[in-house]
């Protein structure tokens, strides 16, 4: 007997049914799949064929660019625009926010097509992720950019792992693995666990002494309940709380000894790196905050690039690291 897993579209098709919605969002959602799969291939093939360098250049946030990142925002921006479903893209690689089309599209997405630069040298996973919000439909578009509240969808592939994890609104956080003809399938829904004995801590240690001093503090009494990992690239890094549960967190770095480095307003990218983790979390059961101890999802950006300390995992974890954060001196 032939075994047929259920694929993503399997999945989606009957959702979409199931709630008497348009086909519009599978286009989308094929789109975004044709993407991940294509630079799944290019970076697959990175070293062999001299892509996992330097492109030259050095975008508008004062980075340095990589062939990976020119070749992958490519990839995602041909699919999208091929799509006709999208009205406008934020790209981390794009300076401004891109018009695709403006009569017909109906989706926003925000994506990073390549985050986690620091491992594409050494071929390690990093992230394509995504964030899908509406556009209005019932009335002119004025083209604001979505909080995180207003997505209605979020996910993440780890490349060239193979795996794909995807939330759609009040339905879940879903995941599916890659197989021999790259269809991504059999979905599991991600819930994280409440176990403590499985949970993991996840951030850059070099950075701890930047840190707020309470956070420092928690830390010191805290951290050695937990096992620590950290892989560089948040899909990765995000991948493995999402299965095992506790923190990943990228803090405000407030306290570093030459001033001009702080980073008060954290790291992290919210439209498309913080939001899209978070949104994920929260549909597996988490909860996600930035150094205010505001919900990242009701962040409203100002702008397209605009940064975030991000703390995501599991609730409890969460609330002791609120606590901390919100403590007056
Ligand atoms: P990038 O968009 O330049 O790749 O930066 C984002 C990445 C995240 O994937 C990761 O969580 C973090 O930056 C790692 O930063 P660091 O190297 O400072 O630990
Ligand atoms: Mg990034």
């Amino acid at each position: 007997m032939l075994n047929f897993e259920h694929t993503f579209m399997d999945f989606l098709l009957e959702h979409q049914e199931r709630h008497n919605r348009t086909y519009h969002f599978l286009i989308l959602m094929n789109s975004l799949l044709n993407a991940a799969k294509r630079i799944q291939y290019y970076y697959l093939t990175g070293a062999l064929r001299g892509n996992l360098g330097l492109a030259g250049s050095v975008n508008v946030q004062g980075e340095n660019v990589l062939k990976m990142d020119e070749i992958a925002n490519e990839v995602v921006k041909h699919y999208l625009s091929r799509s006709g479903r999208v009205i406008q893209i934020v790209s981390e690689e794009e300076e401004e926010p891109v018009l695709m089309n403006i009569d017909g599209g109906r989706y926003f997405v925000y994506y990073d097509p390549m985050d986690g630069s620091s491992n594409v040298p050494h071929n390690l996973p990093i992230g394509f992720l995504f964030g899908v919000a509406k556009r209005n439909l019932e009335g002119p578009e004025d083209l604001h950019l979505r909080s995180g509240r207003e997505y209605i969808a979020a996910g993440m592939f780890v490349i060239p792992t193979g795996t794909f994890t995807i939330a759609l609104r009040q339905a879940g956080c879903w995941r599916f693995h890659i197989d021999e003809i790259m269809n991504y399938v059999k979905p599991t829904q991600m819930t994280l666990p409440d176990d403590r004995k499985s949970w993991e801590i996840s951030y850059n240690s070099a950075n701890r002494e930047t840190y707020a001093r309470g956070l420092q503090g928690w830390l010191a009494v805290n951290e050695k309940k937990y096992a620590f990992r950290y892989l560089g690239a948040l899909a990765g890094d995000f991948h493995r709380i999402l299965t095992n549960g506790g923190l990943f967190m990228y803090p405000a770095i407030v306290n570093h000894p030459d001033p001009k480095k702080n980073k008060p307003q954290g790291k992290l990218r919210l439209m498309y790196e913080a939001a899209v983790t978070a949104f994920m979390c929260c549909e597996a059961g988490g909860l996600a905050i930035d150094e205010n101890g505001r919900d990242i999802l009701d962040l409203v950006p100002e702008k397209p690039h605009q940064r975030t300390a991000l703390y995501l995992g599991s609730k409890q974890l969460i609330q002791e690291v609120l606590e901390v954060l919100t403590k007056k001196p």
